[in-house]
């Protein structure tokens, strides 16, 4: 080397030298500038940020979501949820008993920023039959507060956590068993903004998606049960967002105005299928892939898995019908994903100029099969003989017990004893009435198999406990008893 070209040489490591000072100088030290590097800072960080104030946190239903963050710091929230079961549609005529976080599908949404210490309080609603809890995907602890949260009807359960890791959460219920509660739609989002809040959009959604199995076939009228073979089969006859064939759609269509700025907070219940999340005639600017921090530009479709979820971005640039769906294209047109986002305002031509085709996606197989002679649909009858009984007890056993012992009386193996042919069932009918005034727990053997779970007590009078049980006694080949309100009426205390 020559020796003009050292000297260059060290003329330059001398500049970078500098350089780097001055760097180091700017980049390290204060506690604001590490703040903004929020990407960086570990779970031990955030879980040390002060709180300052408290406030009573605002939760919204699909598809809207509460105000966001901003600038606020960390504070404590108080926030509560009430859980309800509820039969609500599924489709035009159809129904089916939902079991909810806050009365809808999904539950209600839940915005904090990192830092927040929340105290979360979970009502379980007097009239339900079920315990549920909560499992926040958000959460740092047992169970994601699954344990802490456990809550039987009638009864409310408090519980405090911190959020210390930014993001887009799932919440569903984890109660036993977890699978059928997570089907019946338990479950929600909860986002977690990181320090400073998401960059300001004009227009945020709250969308999630999730799959049910129903007794009857896609379309079939009247309520449907629970099915838990095509559960567990993976084979679901529905699969839409925000809880129902018509959740995103008809008069529950997204509304936007081109140029607005959108994003959609976009979850995942499941419980099974995975979801291929995309809007026809739109491009994702921006989505957070699965939720967390890294930002991936330019997508047409995200992957996002049950019990996952993604924040995606896009300008509204012309006007038009933006179709949301689930790309695994026969759940969009033969089972219900499939969503509206209208958005009105002026014509762009430069964008699109094309001819806008209306209806083209109209769900086929949409049409409505009738099903024979309902049984769920039975008057109560006035003048109560032992059919009388039988026949409004059905009714009752399609509302109150189903969910758990099947409605074929099997239960479930493992989890609920069945009700058909039991030995427990038949040999002692106070027992019996006893088990559904007060519940039942603890160890039982029921045709030679041990259970040992929790039945709550079901709130019935005594005329619909001696309905159901009468229909029990003799349904599946059970001893035929008769059970009367009066029989019933002595076991109360
Ligand atoms: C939350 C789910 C659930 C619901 C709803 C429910 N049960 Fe149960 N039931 C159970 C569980 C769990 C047990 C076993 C309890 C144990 O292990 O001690 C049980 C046990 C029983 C038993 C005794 C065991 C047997 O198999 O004979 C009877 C009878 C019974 N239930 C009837 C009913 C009737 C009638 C209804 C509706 C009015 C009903 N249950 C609703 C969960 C439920
Ligand atoms: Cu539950």
């Amino acid at each position: 080397m020559k020796t003009k070209e050292k000297i260059y040489l060290i003329k330059g490591l001398k500049y970078l030298f500098i350089l780097f000072l001055i760097g180091t100088t700017f980049s390290c030290g204060t506690e604001e500038q590490g703040q903004k590097k929020y990407f960086s800072r570990s779970a031990d960080e955030y879980a040390n940020i002060k709180i300052y104030g408290e406030e009573v946190a605002e939760l919204t239903s699909p598809p809207l979501v509460p105000a966001p963050v901003g600038n606020r710091p960390a504070k404590k929230l108080y926030m509560e949820m009430e859980i309800i079961e509820k039969e609500a549609e599924m489709a035009d005529g159809v129904t089916y008993l939902y079991w909810t976080f806050g009365g809808t599908v999904p539950g209600s949404f839940v915005r904090t920023r990192v830092g927040d210490l929340v105290e979360f309080k979970i009502k379980n609603h007097p009239d339900n039959k079920l315990p549920h809890n909560i499992d926040l995907h958000a959460v740092t602890g047992q169970g994601g507060g699954a344990e802490a949260s456990f809550v039987a009807p009638g009864q409310e359960k408090t519980f405090s956590f911190k959020v210390i890791n930014p993001g887009l959460y799932v919440y569903h219920c984890a109660t036993a068993p977890v699978g059928m509660h997570v089907a019946n739609g338990m479950y929600g989002l909860i986002l977690v903004e990181p320090e400073g809040g998401l960059p300001p959009v004009d227009k945020e959604f709250y969308v999630m998606q999730g799959d049910f199995y129903t007794e009857g076939k896609f379309g079939q009228a009247g309520l449907q049960p629970f099915n838990m073979q095509k559960a567990i089969d993976e084979n679901p006859d529905y699969v839409v967002f925000n809880g129902s064939v018509n959740g995103l759609s008809g008069e529950n269509a997204l509304t936007a105005k081109t140029g607005e700025s959108i994003r959609i907070f976009f979850g995942n219940g499941g419980p099974n299928l995975a979801s291929s999340f995309h809007v026809i005639g739109e491009i994702f600017d921006k989505v957070y892939v699965e939720g967390g921090s890294q930002i991936n530009t330019n997508v047409q479709t995200t992957l996002v898995p049950a019990g996952g979820a993604a924040i995606l971005e896009f300008v509204a640039d012309v006007p038009s019908n933006l179709v949301l769906v689930d790309h695994s294209i026969f759940r969009a047109f033969n089972k219900g994903a499939l969503g509206v986002l209208a958005v009105s305002g002026e014509e762009n031509p430069k964008v699109f100029a094309g001819e806008i085709m209306e209806g083209i996606y109209l769900p086929e197989g949409s049409v409505i099969q009738n099903m024979p002679e309902s049984e769920l649909n039975i008057e109560v009858p006035k003048d109560l003989s032992k059919s009388d009984r039988i026949e409004a007890g059905k009714k009752m056993y399609m509302q109150a017990c189903f969910a758990c012992h099947q409605s074929n009386g099997e239960g479930i193996p493992n989890a609920f004893p069945p009700l058909a042919q039991s030995d427990f069932l038949n040999e002692d009918i106070n027992r019996s009435i006893d088990a559904l005034l007060f519940g039942l727990s603890g160890e039982i053997e029921v045709n030679g198999k041990k259970y040992n779970s929790i039945m709550p007590a079901q709130q019935l009078s005594d005329e619909e406990v001696a309905n159901v049980l009468t229909y029990v006694y003799n349904s599946w080949n059970n001893n035929g008893t008769l059970v009367s309100p009066e029989m019933v009426k002595s076991r109360r205390k």
